[in-house]
């Protein structure tokens, strides 16, 4: 493996001091009230003016640190570089979620190396904050994966792993569904492929957290169609190092036509019974 562009202990550190920063930011304007400010691929699909103001600064205080890097936001669009490391923003991740008040969002920030193709690209660092619960989650590849609770001073950090397959109709899962309606037909027929594996279904509304769940072991799998590079970056990379896998239609990568993540024997199983038609 060649030679990191950067020290991913360093990214991670900034990563994190970030995703706190603008988890507060957004949970300070949460508390102020939240307007959507317009509607994107659907109806369903919104942007408040907190998501646009918090992927602002997350944007300008990684161009501060680091102005070669190049960024990718689900708000703001792309940026190019010149160090080889792109930076993955979603600023936060289950807006509607946000918009309506339900206490389940994420700040999610990715470093990863390589052209920023989730098909191709090396995620090297990740961040999750969810302030609902001031829990950040982290990141480093072949570094492990960890769990923060408490500010920057009394962090309290504790290593990440994924549950064991716990069998047939005993998997905790997890799994949404996209915001266009003529998509809904076949979210609804591959979660029916799925449930024979599933104790149970939870729908939280933010895939970074339904990522760092998974490493955390509170779910034991997850699935979905449809989602953006932004949505997976960070979270996929925390269940690979908490010793999970993550994946998307046989023999390809995570991406929009589909995302898996569980450990190793689950993830086989989710993969076998979706492809199943
Ligand atoms: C959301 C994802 C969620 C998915 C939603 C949406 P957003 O991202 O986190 O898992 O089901 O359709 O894509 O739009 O809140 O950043």
């Amino acid at each position: 493996m060649t030679a990191p562009l950067s020290d991913p202990d360093d990214l991670v550190r900034l990563a994190a001091d970030i995703a706190r920063e603008a988890g507060a930011l957004a949970r300070r304007r949460r508390a102020e009230g939240v307007q959507i400010a317009a509607t994107k691929s659907a109806v369903a699909d919104i942007v408040t003016a907190a998501d646009r103001e918090v992927e602002a600064l997350i944007r300008s205080r990684l161009a501060a640190e680091r102005p070669a890097d190049g960024f990718l936001g689900e708000e703001s669009g792309a940026e190019p570089g010149s160090s080889g490391i792109t930076w993955v923003v979603d600023p936060i991740d289950g807006t509607v979620n946000y918009a309506y008040g339900v206490p389940a969002y994420a700040v999610s920030i990715a470093a990863i190396e390589g052209v920023p193709d989730p098909a191709t690209w090396q995620a090297i660092a990740g961040a999750v904050f969810g302030p609902p619960t001031g829990e950040l989650f982290t990141a480093v590849r072949g570094g492990g994966a960890f769990v923060h609770v408490g500010d920057r001073d009394d962090d309290r950090t504790e290593p990440l792993r994924v549950n064991e397959h716990p069998g047939a109709a005993g998997a905790l899962l997890a799994t949404g569904f996209g915001y266009d309606p003529a998509t809904h037909a076949g979210d609804l027929a591959r979660l029916a492929r799925v449930m024979p594996l599933a104790r149970d279904i939870r729908r939280i509304g933010s895939a970074a957290l339904d990522l760092a769940y998974v490493a955390a072991g509170r779910l034991d799998g997850y699935f979905e169609r449809g989602l953006n590079p932004w949505d997976h970056a960070a979270g996929a990379l925390i269940v690979e190092e908490a010793g999970g896998r993550v994946g998307g239609v046989p023999g390809g990568r995570p991406g929009k036509d589909l995302i898996i993540a569980a450990g190793p024997d689950l993830f086989a199983a989710l993969q076998n019974a979706i492809d199943a038609r």
